[in-house]
């Protein structure tokens, strides 16, 4: 097929497939730091179905924060992309049109600066992953020895806002013009998988600010107070990486070739804490919610959706699975999420959650066959992951002296996860692969399990004895692949 989805072309789509929007009459309002397939799955299609319903003019300009492809590829076809959601049995394509322009963050610095500081950007989004965040794994703030952090905080001297490598440099940069050209205020949303996550990027983005050269730097920190914010938000929307087979079935659906279309589960939500500076898409429109504490859904989907997910991906590979639907449907699959969330569930808290509905749906959402999601996408990161995903709901549990047997078994299946062998053993990747294999250098199981954990910033758990030394207990069975659960 070789005609191109692009704006020129969409009018060859079937009714039903094509965009709710007119690009063309759209405007650059937004701009979104993380090109990946679950931005366009789920806030660019909120964000068009806002933009149709409410005849305002929001548009998104994507930010590609490392490689060019994605952005090349996206430009090849105007932005346009198609959604499908799959279900069991069928599913169902259409093209989305919000977002307008796709730009890479160091090539094309100054645009992307230009634009944060007009004043008709209202809102910046981001999904970065927990790694663009560039967080010290122990404290949370800011890891000013993180080497593109200090490359960025010493441009800061220079006065020139835009060399900038990592995404908290260059969007605090491009702040910090905002606030120097017109000091308009903005919304900075974070999207992101991790607990209070508006307040874990105020953190970065003050961080930021506090260790730059720039002589304003108190009248800027001032400004980030009053003048924008940070909301906490839960976004969910199970999307796996767009595989070459995703790439031909769209294209054949759609009757245009489409490099760049995402797949994902039909369920998607959104929640947003009702904390904003500045104009925003009435996301609403199309079932965002909007309330005054988002806490509650955010630990919620964290530790039950994300924290169930990391423990199938680990067992799942230890037991040599390959999609969350495989190891759902092992003999061990759906036990381990029912009583991996039994075990967290006394962690969240009173305020009126249906947890008991929420893993029944978890259940039939990972039990999708229509998904095909990797374990291996899931594993990757780890060290990063886990913190978020398991670590609070076992300290807040072996601090009231609870039994930990299915966080312990998740841990191991991590260890196991993380033997060096290849970059990892089962093919995972992580930003911190060498430091872990070097945990495994001549020191005993149990030894490597408290390195390990010390690695990844939770020095306090690796004192803990007992938990320690059950995890390695696991060790054995997992390394032969047996589930023992
Ligand atoms: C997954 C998430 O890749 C992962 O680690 O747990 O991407 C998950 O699919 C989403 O958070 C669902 O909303």
């Amino acid at each position: 097929m070789s005609t191109m989805l692009n704006r020129s072309t969409t009018g060859e789509l079937g009714p039903e497939m094509r965009p709710l929007v007119d690009p063309g009459e759209l405007q650059p309002r937004i701009v979104h730091f993380g090109l990946g397939a679950f931005h366009r799955a789920h806030q660019a299609v909120y964000t068009e179905a806002a933009a149709a319903r409410s005849a305002q003019p929001w548009g998104i300009v994507a930010v590609g924060p490392r490689s060019a492809a994605p952005v090349e590829a996206a430009r090849a076809q105007d932005c346009l992309f198609s959604v499908t959601d799959r279900m069991p049995g069928g599913g169902r394509i259409r093209v989305v049109g919000s977002v307008l322009d796709a730009l890479m963050m160091r090539a094309d610095a100054e645009r992307i600066d230009r634009l944060i500081a007009s004043p008709e950007v209202t809102t910046v989004t981001m999904t970065v992953t927990e790694k663009g965040y560039s967080r010290d794994p122990g404290t949370g703030l800011l890891n000013t020895a993180d080497p593109g952090v200090t490359a960025d905080l010493t441009a800061t001297a220079v006065g020139d806002p835009l060399p900038m490598r990592t995404v908290v440099g260059r969007l605090t940069a491009s702040l910090a013009t905002r606030f120097r050209a017109s000091g308009a205020p903005v919304n900075v949303i974070s999207c992101d998988n991790a607990a209070r996550n508006g307040a874990a990027l105020a953190a970065v983005v003050r961080g930021f600010v506090e260790a730059s050269a720039w002589p304003d730097r108190d009248a800027l920190l001032d400004w980030l107070q009053t003048s924008v914010a940070f909301p906490c938000t839960v976004v969910d929307r199970i999307v796996p990486a767009t595989t070459p087979e995703d790439r031909a079935a769209a294209s054949k659906a759609l009757g245009l070739r489409d490099e760049t279309p995402v797949a994902g589960e039909p369920f998607r939500q959104w929640v947003l804490e009702d904390r904003f500076a500045a104009e925003r898409p009435p996301w609403e429109l199309d079932g965002a919610l909007v309330v005054p504490d988002a806490g509650p859904h955010q630990l919620m989907k964290l530790r039950l959706l994300n924290g169930s997910h990391s423990i199938l991906a680990y067992l799942g590979l230890a037991a040599r699975r390959d999609t969350v639907a495989d190891a759902l449907g092992s003999d061990w699959g759906e036990r381990a999420v029912r009583r991996f969330a039994a075990e967290v569930a006394a962690t969240l808290p009173e305020a009126g959650l249906d947890v008991a509905g929420y893993v029944d749906a978890l259940v039939e959402r990972f039990g999708n066959p229509a998904i095909g999601h990797r374990l291996r996408q899931i594993g990757s990161d780890g060290s990063l992951k886990i913190p978020e995903r398991w670590f609070p709901a076992l300290r807040a549990l072996r601090a009231g002296g609870f039994a930990t047997p299915v966080l312990e078994l998740a841990l191991a299946a991590w260890v196991n996860a993380t033997r060096p062998g290849g970059s990892q053993v089962f093919g995972t990747d992580d930003p911190a692969a060498e430091a872990l294999a070097r945990c495994w250098r001549g020191a005993a199981e149990p030894a490597v399990v408290a390195r390990l954990l010390t690695a990844i910033g939770a020095a306090d758990l690796a004192e803990d004895a007992g938990l320690v030394s059950a995890v390695a207990d696991h060790l054995p069975a997992l390394r032969a692949g047996r589930i023992e659960l």
